[in-house]
């Protein structure tokens, strides 16, 4: 559409730029009582990560505090949050994921 009007000639639009959707990244927090094998599970089953992958990650969070997992949309980066913090209180464990836009 090059913004001009049909009929009457009139140019009705004032730009033409494209713009890209938001992502958000998925961060999953260190603490001190989650055990570090649910952790990894938690990234198997949720971000789809080699047990290697897991692994490597997991460390990287109980050394460093905190680390991204992966960036999404936002309504894929809610879903991940919604089922790691529901899945973590399920087994009463304190882990916790957020999720901040990039
Ligand atoms: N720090 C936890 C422990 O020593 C392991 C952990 C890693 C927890 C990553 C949360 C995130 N059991």
């Amino acid at each position: 559409d090059d913004g001009t009007d049909g009929d009457t000639g009139i140019i009705t639009q004032t730009r033409n730029r494209t713009k890209r959707p938001p992502l958000y990244k998925v961060l999953i927090l260190n603490d001190d009582y989650t055990p570090m094998e649910f952790v990894v599970h938690v990234l198997e089953r949720f971000f789809g990560m080699t047990h290697s992958q897991a692994f490597e990650l997991m460390l990287t969070v109980h050394k460093k505090g905190l680390a991204v997992v992966g960036v999404f949309s936002f309504e894929i980066a809610e879903t991940k949050v919604g089922q790691v913090m529901d899945f973590a209180r399920r087994h009463q464990h304190p882990l916790q994921c957020t999720m901040e836009r990039e």
